[in-house]
């Protein structure tokens, strides 16, 4: 380590450390999160309103009301501080059982406006209240008595609350609903793979009680046994382990980036503003606002206890909201910047997540590009460069689930999203009675990862909003499709096939819905009015991965509905800012009428005009034993790169960072 150290302060001394500038810096920017005294000022400002009449009074959301797209251009473009958009918070309430929805100005200590939500789906849930049906069944006689029916100590037990969708007439009409499902630790940390199987707990959220209780006693509780997987807690003969070897970087040209990060409760990082400089040393705009907008997570076993878990976590759980602090050498590398993220409680008061983000320089021991060269006589020439990179990351643990989303920003002008890492955490466990794969059938929706310890199947669907602003707002989407062309041999040349690039620029959101594996060979956002001196439009191409699953469900499940883009792994709409989140803004028991799917049905104009893409990494999650006891980390990617954005490749002329040996 102490090596690894010194390495580190040396190259830090000679190339001058690279400067971040924090959200909390003295310089206002009008994306800033509400900062701790903002959230306590709209705290104030509402309870002093007549609203604090209600006894019931929560706050479900506090964030910063997007000041409109314009206006933070022109302020981008001026930097003038002056003309600083106000500082408006959007807070979400629930009062006697209704949803309020504020727009408050924090200077003029007033809300602006005020709605009444009439809808049928509900805000995300607070952390209190899922804590407090998380506690209900603990102090109800039957269920006490189921628990000690099974043999198990009521102090190992513990539950917490689960989103139940919506399934039409089956829908607890105009309630609040979660299921509470409840697992065993005690001998293990790992309590989700030990579930209480058959146990049916209906908590109705704004009443805070049992609305619904059932006990089919279905399957004992799985063993603890080979399960836990706390350091501490092992034992030898321990597993393989590599060497600690870590050689970071930090670089020296990370100037040519550009772009602000924030913390926002429901999509957790908010990558905005993001710029670069272009070859002839001019900034030029990237991505507006890049966040993650949506996590459908439903579950594929359809019986009575486990066909609601359709999850949609950022909409009804949020995601910055359970954003993790991350650890310091483990979460993240010795360089890396740490950045905190305040939240509103439910009563309204900030409140800290410590270590949200970290910031870090990357180099990996990989080249950005190569060539060796030996035609030329009596040399040979060696050239390659380091690729170092900017990582942004943010790990969020929604249930027993971790997601750790990384932005990195390479100098090459690709922006790559969680590369090395998405996904992590204990696999959702259905007790079964079973313990040998002789006796499982298709009827048990899942695989034996353990004894009496069904991993049910499910999907994971991340989708992304990509407002792209490609050097400028005004862009067009384009599809580049792949043409075999079959030509007569002899005639000239005896070659008989080839292909070619069609290009096809969509005019409405009908023509930019794309399912990959069609011919389609690229998908780009260009503005025609950029170019590059040969003529090329500006662009920046999208480079999907292979966790590119779509929804398999039917069209008229009702998950489906409510989850209907992910049938497809790319949208385009034209921007409008109320469209941010892609399972609609209410989530939580939502029916499908305010979703991406919906906003594409109107088919609006996409042509030369400002667009955001939607797109969704999909796995289709079939377990393994080596998912048991803790997943290992699942990767899935995908990559924003330039597409005739520069005159020529921008790294060429960076200068090697280290010629020669490593220091020691
Ligand atoms: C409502 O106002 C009272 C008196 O000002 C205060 O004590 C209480 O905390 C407020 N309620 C909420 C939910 O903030
Ligand atoms: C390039 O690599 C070759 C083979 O390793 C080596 O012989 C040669 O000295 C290198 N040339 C330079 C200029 O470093
Ligand atoms: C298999 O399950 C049965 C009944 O649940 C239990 O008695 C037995 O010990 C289990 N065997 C193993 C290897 O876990
Ligand atoms: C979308 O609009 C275009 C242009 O008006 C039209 O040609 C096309 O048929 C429409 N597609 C759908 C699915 O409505
Ligand atoms: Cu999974």
């Amino acid at each position: 380590m102490v090596s690894v150290t010194r390495c580190f302060l040396l190259l830090c001394f000679l190339l001058l450390c690279f400067i971040l500038i924090s959200p909390s810096s003295s310089h206002p920017h009008p994306l800033d999160p509400l900062t701790p005294a903002e959230l306590s000022a709209v705290r104030s400002i509402i309870t002093s309103s007549p609203l604090n009449l209600s006894a019931s009074l929560t706050f479900h959301y506090v964030g910063l009301d997007e000041p409109d797209k314009s206006s933070v251009l022109s302020w981008s473009s001026a930097y003038s501080y002056s003309s600083l958009p106000p500082r408006r918070a959007m807070a979400i309430l629930r009062a006697e059982s209704q949803t309020h929805e504020l727009i408050v100005d924090i200077a003029g200590a007033a809300i602006v406006s005020h709605i009444v939500q009439p809808g049928t789906a509900y805000p995300m849930l607070t952390i209190e209240e899922e804590t407090a049906a998380g506690l209900l069944p603990k102090s109800y006689a039957p269920f006490v008595e189921s628990v000690r029916k099974r043999g198990l100590q009521l102090e190992d037990v513990l539950c917490t609350s689960y989103t139940r969708g919506w399934f039409g007439a089956v829908a607890a009409k105009g309630r609040r609903v979660v299921s509470v499902l409840c697992f065993v630790a005690g001998e293990t940390a790992n309590l989700y793979v030990r579930p209480l199987e058959g146990i049916k707990v209906v908590v109705d959220l704004d009443e805070m009680k049992i609305l619904e209780y059932r006990d089919r006693e279905v399957a004992p509780v799985p063993p603890a046994e080979g399960t836990e997987y706390r350091a501490a807690k092992q034992r030898p003969p321990f597993g393989p382990r590599g060497k600690r070897v870590v050689v970071e970087q930090p670089e020296v040209r990370w100037a040519n980036w550009d772009f602000h990060l924030a913390f926002d409760t429901r999509a957790g990082a908010i990558i905005s503003l993001a710029s670069i400089k272009d070859t002839g040393g001019s900034r030029r705009s990237v991505l507006y606002r890049g966040f993650v907008s949506e996590l459908f997570v439903p579950y594929m076993d359809p019986s009575e206890d486990w066909y609601f878990k359709t999850y949609m976590d950022v909409g009804e759980y949020g995601f910055g909201l359970l954003a993790s602090p991350l650890q310091p050498m483990i979460d993240c590398p010795p360089n890396a910047d740490f950045i905190d993220g305040y939240y509103a409680t439910e009563s309204g008061e900030p409140l800290v997540i410590s270590n949200v983000f970290c910031v870090f320089e990357r180099y990996a021991g990989d080249p950005s590009w190569r060539h060796t060269e030996t035609m030329i006589p009596g040399e040979t020439i060696n050239e390659s460069r380091e690729e170092v990179t900017l990582v942004v990351r943010m790990v969020s643990t929604l249930g027993n689930y971790d997601y750790m989303i990384d932005w990195e920003f390479r100098t090459t002008g690709t922006i790559r999203v969680s590369v090395n890492n998405l996904l992590t955490g204990v696999l959702a466990i259905k007790a079964t009675t079973h313990n040998h794969t002789d006796q499982i059938n298709t009827d048990e929706h899942g695989e034996l990862v353990a004894p009496n310890s069904i991993a049910v199947y499910h999907d994971h669907f991340v989708t992304f909003h990509l407002d792209l602003d490609v050097a400028g707002p005004a862009n067009s989407f384009v599809k580049a499709n792949l043409k075999i062309v079959h030509t007569n041999s002899g005639n000239p040349t005896p070659r008989k096939s080839y292909w070619t690039v069609v290009r096809e620029t969509a005019r409405t959101e009908a023509d930019a819905r794309v399912r990959f594996g069609d011919s389609t060979a690229e998908l780009l956002v260009v503005n025609t009015g950029v170019r590059t001196s040969l003529g090329n439009a500006a662009g920046y191409r999208l480079v999907g991965s292979s966790a590119a699953g779509t929804s398999l469900l039917s069209d008229d499940d009702y998950p489906q509905i409510r989850a209907a883009y992910t049938k497809k792994q790319l949208w385009v709409t034209p921007y409008h800012k109320e469209e941010k989140w892609a399972a609609g803004f209410y989530a939580d028991q939502s029916r499908g009428d305010d979703n991406l799917a919906k906003w594409s049905m109107r088919n609006r104009s996409v042509e030369n005009t400002d667009i955001v893409l939607w797109y969704t990494l999909g796995f289709h999650h079939i377990p393994s034993q080596e998912d048991f006891p803790v997943m290992p980390m699942l990767t899935g990617s995908f990559e924003l790169r330039p597409f005739n954005f520069f005159e020529r490749s921008p790294v060429i002329n960076t200068e090697p960072f280290y010629k020669g040996l490593w220091p020691q």
